[in-house]
């Protein structure tokens, strides 16, 4: 087998077959279930909800984590592949897989005992529940050890209070995992019950990005949360940032399905469209756009291929998954301007899907870490200043 679309240095081999199979049968999946409704969700401001089942009898929703708890099982890189064509779909149809799998299964799994495991993981898996993140705050963006949002002890459990902004999912989950700190300024995770008396969770109106995708305030006025919803192996904010480097991963490879669509679609039109007797791809600074984007996902894919080995062979560092979702988001980003220049007027209607694909990444290259903190972070690295404040 081998990849489907852009593979122009030939890496087809680097993937197992059961990858290759991941990548293909999800790239049919969103030609028919996906590509002949995004647009109107879009405009409407809906995701569609008819996918949240069909995510979880193909496999999709926690893809990387085992099959004991009624997930595939299969490798980081079938995960990416998955990641990329979903969101060669649209990001926000990305997004609800990457925060179901990533954001609320993962912390499950990885800090959770086998009682919550066995509780949330199969029931999230098959999409017979949804759930959200909740890190973010008003006033706590880029920088979550600031938050607010607070637990105390009382009788059989804790009293949650505070609240959460940009959540993905808030208003149609059934659970939130939660970071609050404790009565000792210390970060824990909560599985919050989104029926619980207290919880509320409006939905943010006024998006003009990640239209299909639902996006929430979370309100907690003295929330009851049972003692056995507290994850009990993690203390700290690495808890929450050890869910990030998940997401950051599926978003890395996510961009780069965004950028390859991209392509296509502008190599297409420059073949067709013809101006001055040509083609315009005829034309030298037409070309140059072209072999620009090329060239910046060729070397994307090579980065989420690596990132990939190394995260299925447990080398990763966290500073690797900053890199790739800092630079594969970037290259999006970059190349919806130059496909959106090449198709001049044509570029800004509906009738392809490049300002949709536009709109969405301003979201990407902002959350799970602005541009501007994997910036930071990889600078750290290389110094071993921290450069936050
Ligand atoms: P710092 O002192 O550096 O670290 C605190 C502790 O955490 C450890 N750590 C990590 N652990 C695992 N993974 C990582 N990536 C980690 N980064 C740091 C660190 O070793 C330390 O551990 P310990 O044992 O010493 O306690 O923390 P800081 O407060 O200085 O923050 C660093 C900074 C700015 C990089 C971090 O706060 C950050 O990444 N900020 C960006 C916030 C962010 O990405 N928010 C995302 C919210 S979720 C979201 O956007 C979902 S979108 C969903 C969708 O797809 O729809
Ligand atoms: P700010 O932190 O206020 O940053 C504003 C600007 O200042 C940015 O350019 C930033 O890079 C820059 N900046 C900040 N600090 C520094 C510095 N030290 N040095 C240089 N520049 C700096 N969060 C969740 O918890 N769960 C979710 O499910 C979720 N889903 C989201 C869905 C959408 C559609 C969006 C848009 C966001 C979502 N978020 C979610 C929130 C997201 O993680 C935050 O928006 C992101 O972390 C940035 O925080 P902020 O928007 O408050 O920006």
């Amino acid at each position: 087998m081998k990849l489907i679309g852009l593979d122009y240095l030939g890496i087809s081999e680097f993937f197992s077959d059961e990858e290759l199979l991941v990548q293909k049968s999800c790239r049919e999946f969103v030609e028919k279930e996906v590509a002949p409704t995004i647009e109107e969700h879009f405009k409407n401001g809906t995701f569609p909800k008819d996918l949240i089942k069909k995510f979880g009898d193909l496999g999709y929703l926690g893809m990387n984590l085992p099959e004991k708890y009624g997930c595939a099982g299969l490798s980081n890189i079938a995960y990416g592949l998955l990641c990329q064509e979903l969101e060669r779909g649209d990001s926000g149809v990305r997004s609800f897989v990457s925060v179901q799998g990533s954001l609320v299964m993962y912390p499950i799994y990885a800090y959770g005992n086998e009682d919550q495991k066995n509780k949330w993981l199969p029931r999230l898996a098959s999409g017979e529940l949804v759930g959200c993140f909740g890190l973010t705050e008003p006033n706590f963006g880029s920088n979550p050890s600031g938050m607010l949002t607070n637990i105390k002890k009382t009788e059989g459990g804790y009293i949650l209070n505070g609240s959460k902004m940009w959540i993905t999912n808030g208003t149609i989950a059934d659970i939130a995992i939660v970071w609050a700190k404790d009565e000792e300024g210390v970060v824990r995770g909560i599985v919050v019950d989104t029926k619980s008396e207290g919880f509320s969770a409006p939905i943010q109106k006024g998006k003009w990005s990640l239209r299909a995708s639902i996006t929430s305030e979370l309100v907690f006025d003295n929330v009851f949360v049972p003692e056995e919803n507290l994850l009990p192996n993690v203390k700290g904010l690495k808890g929450p940032l050890g869910c990030l480097n998940q997401a950051r991963f599926g978003i890395g490879w996510g961009a780069l399905g965004v950028s390859m669509e991209l392509l296509e679609v502008a190599v297409e039109y420059s073949k067709q469209r013809v101006m001055f007797d040509k083609p315009i791809g005829s034309f030298q600074l037409i070309q140059d756009k072209l072999v620009w984007m090329l060239n910046e996902i060729t070397k994307a894919q090579l980065l989420a291929l690596h990132v990939g080995k190394n995260k299925d062979d447990g080398s990763l560092k966290h500073q690797q998954v900053s890199m790739i979702k800092r630079n594969n988001v970037w290259c999006a980003r970059e190349c919806a301007k130059l496909a959106r220049e090449i198709l001049g007027a044509n570029g800004i209607t509906d009738d392809y899907p490049i300002m949709r694909h536009m709109m969405n990444i301003e979201s990407v290259y902002t959350y799970e870490g602005t541009n501007e903190m994997h910036t930071l972070i990889l600078g750290q690295d290389l110094t071993d200043i921290p450069a936050f404040k």
